[in-house]
């Protein structure tokens, strides 16, 4: 198959990049994060979305080199914004396979000293799905990254099985509530209902929340008033490669 034979050459033909996205934090009105994003532009393909290639990588195999990729670059630019005193917390997605690699933590950890970069910038996403799908793995894994002094969040927040058990134990710092509830936020009051309890668990469990996918005005001050922590989207930014961030966050300094 034409995409999987391409897949598996793509990262030493070097045709992977990252874009990041700004989350802009509602208290401060500040940029304090990114988000960084996989893109991979093909020559013939042109620009193939991760919803599409990562679950093909996952199967091939393939999703522990693209990480490990991603890691690395991610922290690489963490470290240089670092030193430009930037002090920016940039974040990454774990698939599921790269989330149960035995290796991951001491990998992980090795970049992090190699970099210098202070950890607590590195922060480490696993979507709802796959941390409840064996929370009890879930929560050793999560523990084991923890302790290299990341941040972890919760990411797709409301679309998986959530246990608030399990997510009362998981020592994760942030819960990212999926755009699915933010689309339809200023018309429908049970979308407002679910955010708010969503806020109010979080606020019980020491966690912050970002909200994800927020494109309108009226969107942020909606959920400024509900007290969400940070907001990321289209309407603070889309995202944008490493060299437009600092023109972003001057925007908002
Ligand atoms: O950026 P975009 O909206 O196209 O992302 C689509 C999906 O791909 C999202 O679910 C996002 O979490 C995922 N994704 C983006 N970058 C990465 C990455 O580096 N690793 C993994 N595992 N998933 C990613
Ligand atoms: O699953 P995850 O949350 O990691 O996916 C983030 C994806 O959402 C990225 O692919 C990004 O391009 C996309 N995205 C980010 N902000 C917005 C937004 O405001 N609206 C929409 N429709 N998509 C967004
Ligand atoms: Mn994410
Ligand atoms: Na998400």
């Amino acid at each position: 198959l034409y995409i999987e034979s391409e897949l598996r050459h793509a990262l030493e033909k070097h045709q992977f990049k990252l874009l990041y996205q700004p989350q802009l934090d509602v208290h401060s009105n500040r940029i304090v994060g990114v988000e960084a994003l996989i893109r991979w532009i093909h020559p013939e393909m042109g620009m193939v979305s991760p919803a599409e290639f990562i679950p093909i990588a996952e199967q091939m195999e393939l999703i522990h080199s693209i990480g490990y990729w991603v890691a690395e670059e991610a922290i690489r630019q963490a470290s240089e914004w670092c030193r430009e005193g930037l002090g920016l917390r940039v974040g990454i997605n774990l698939s599921g396979r790269q989330f149960m690699d035995g290796d991951l933590a001491s990998k992980l950890g090795h970049m992090i000293r190699l970099s210098g970069l202070p950890p607590k910038l590195l922060d480490l996403e696993i979507t709802e799905s796959v941390a409840m799908d064996n929370p009890d793995q879930a929560l050793f894994l999560l523990s084991e990254l923890k302790q290299l002094g990341v941040t972890l969040a919760i990411d797709d927040f409301g679309t998986g099985y959530s246990s608030l058990e399990y997510l009362q134990k998981f020592c994760v710092d942030f819960i990212k509530i999926d755009r699915a509830f933010i689309k339809n936020l200023v018309h429908n009051p049970a979308d407002q209902g679910i955010v708010k309890a969503v806020l109010g668990i979080a606020e019980s469990l020491n966690m912050r929340v970002i909200a994800e996918g927020v494109e309108t005005a009226e969107e942020l001050s909606l959920l400024t008033a509900f007290g969400c922590d940070e907001i990321q989207g289209f309407f603070i930014s889309r995202p944008v490669p490493a060299a437009e961030i600092p023109g972003v966050l001057m925007h908002y300094h």
